[in-house]
């Protein structure tokens, strides 16, 4: 646990008891602050109770004496409007900030700690944990966290020399004011959580505070394969003595770093540009963002100084991460893949545009737009397999020109996706769970959703091999 000591012997709220607010709590008691904790949700509370919490209604308390708010990144800051604790530190004065501003506050006096910040709409989690993966394999003392799922607050004390590598979503970015990323990477931005954010622009505003306290020997990594990005990288390389490195998997970029044709090229040396690798070599990082991705994090740890053989080792040894195009199964010829993680039509692409013969399980609840952005994909889907609430938006958006059908639930998606593709005659079926929708009308998360799916694809392969031995 890192202990945060700014707030000594003065009171702060923290609200929300989920992995945020709970860490947060812990680490403003071990830093001397006295912390009144609470949670809308009575369930949270108890669950704080049992990790050694104290509560305090923050409803019923006068709020005079309070320092700060904590807030969780899921609760409305300012959109769709304000959580009503919001308003009422506000009254008071006090500041409302997230985990990452106490993290930033706590290794301010820490000298040789370096922070890598990485935020995008996806290949968020992956480049995060790709650069932790290359960096402890080249043996440095490495810290992954944020909203990769382990809050940064219980991760080890900053020790010189340390490095933090964290996910940083708009929500956490806006909880945060003072956090220097010495290395800060943008990897996309699609519209997503424009909920949150009012639109677009409130959301790009969000996610570029990542750059916010840069200093001039800092490093700026941008992927310039969406407008947005690509604008966001000529403003930033517009601004006096800022160091700037664009990266892209669809061309080739001056002074970048790029993969084409499945090759990764480095042409930040000076020198004109090298091909480092052969993205074959890294068989957990498939498709066109995954080489973007790998682009991304081999900027990054070549900046702190990792040699081009060990980045390159360390992309060609990543295990890759679960619910990510995870292979779950393999039949034969036939594919099980977990993609639980694309919760928008824009994540599915990634996968669809991956294989050839899909059987796509997909659906839940839509995104605004729902999969008519994937219409260029249609072409590789054998079938459709269409389960929960807008399973029947889906199969009007995939209209005549894809095979579809309204499964319900994920566990009869599967069966019937399975033996239509063993029956298909196909050279490499891919049954493909990649939902382009959010779980949570079906499951409690799109983890709790994969978990589901990897374990009915272990159970029916299982079945299959005791049906053949029989
Ligand atoms: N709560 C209230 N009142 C409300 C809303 C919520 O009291 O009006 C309470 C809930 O009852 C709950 C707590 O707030 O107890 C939840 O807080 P939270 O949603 O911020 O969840 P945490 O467990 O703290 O998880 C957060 C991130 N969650 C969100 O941003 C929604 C996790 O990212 C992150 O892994 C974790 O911190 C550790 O850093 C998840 C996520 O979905 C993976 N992120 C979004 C995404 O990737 O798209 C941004």
């Amino acid at each position: 646990m890192i202990p945060v000591h700014a707030y000594k012997g003065r009171r702060v709220a923290v609200f929300g008891l989920g992995r945020t607010g709970i860490a947060a709590a812990r680490a403003l008691a071990a830093g001397g602050a006295q912390v009144s904790a609470w949670d809308d949700n009575e369930a949270a509370r108890e669950a704080a109770i049992k990790a050694g919490l104290e509560l305090d209604d923050l409803n019923r308390r006068d709020w005079g004496d309070m320092a700060a708010l904590v807030l969780s990144p899921g609760i409305p800051l300012t959109h769709p409007a304000p959580h009503r604790m919001v308003g009422l530190a506000q009254a008071v004065g006090a500041p409302v900030i997230g985990d990452m501003e106490l993290f930033a506050q706590a290794i301010a006096d820490v000298p040789g700690v370096t922070v890598i910040g990485i935020t995008g709409t996806n290949g968020k989690s992956t480049t995060t944990a790709l650069i932790g993966h290359i960096l402890k394999a080249a043996g440095k003392d490495v810290h992954v966290g944020g909203n990769i799922g382990e809050a940064v607050l219980t991760l080890a004390p900053p020790r010189p020399g340390a490095v933090y590598v964290l996910e940083l979503s708009s929500y956490q970015l806006d909880l945060t004011h003072s956090l220097r990323c010495q290395i800060a990477l943008f990897l996309n931005l699609t519209p997503d959580h424009i909920d949150r954010h009012g639109d677009m622009e409130g959301y790009l505003a969000a996610k570029t505070r990542i750059f916010a306290n840069q200093a001039p020997d800092d490093l700026a990594i941008v992927g310039v394969d969406d407008t947005p990005s690509a604008g966001l990288c000529t403003r930033l390389k517009a601004e006096h003595g800022r160091k700037v490195i664009p990266v892209s998997s669809q061309r080739l970029v001056g002074y970048g770093v790029y993969a084409l044709a499945g090759k990764l090229y480095d042409d930040t040396g000076g020198g004109g540009a090298r091909m480092v690798m052969d993205l074959a070599r890294a068989p957990a990082l498939p498709g066109q963002h995954n080489a973007q991705n790998a682009a991304a994090a081999y900027a990054a740890v070549r900046q702190l100084g990792i040699s081009v053989t060990d980045a390159v080792a360390g992309i060609a040894s990543f295990p890759g991460l679960p619910h990510r195009q995870e292979r779950v199964g393999e039949a034969g010829s036939l594919l099980f893949i977990n993609d639980s993680k694309a919760t928008n039509a824009e994540a599915a692409a990634q996968a669809l545009g991956c294989y050839h013969d899909i059987f796509w399980i997909a659906g839940g609840q839509a995104k605004k737009g729902g999969i008519e952005s994937l219409a260029p994909f249609f072409r590789r889907i054998r079938k459709a397999y269409l389960i929960g609430q807008d399973a029947g938006l889906l199969q009007k958006q995939l209209g005549r020109s894809v095979d579809s059908e309204i499964s319900g639930t994920l566990e009869t998606a599967l069966q019937h996706a399975a033996a239509d593709a063993a029956d298909s005659g196909l050279r490499r079926p891919v049954v493909l769970l990649s939902p382009a929708c959010a779980s949570f009308d079906q499951f409690k998360s799109y983890e709790h959703r994969g978990d589901v799916f990897r374990q009915a694809v272990k159970d029916l392969l299982k079945r299959a091999m005791e049906g053949s031995a029989a």
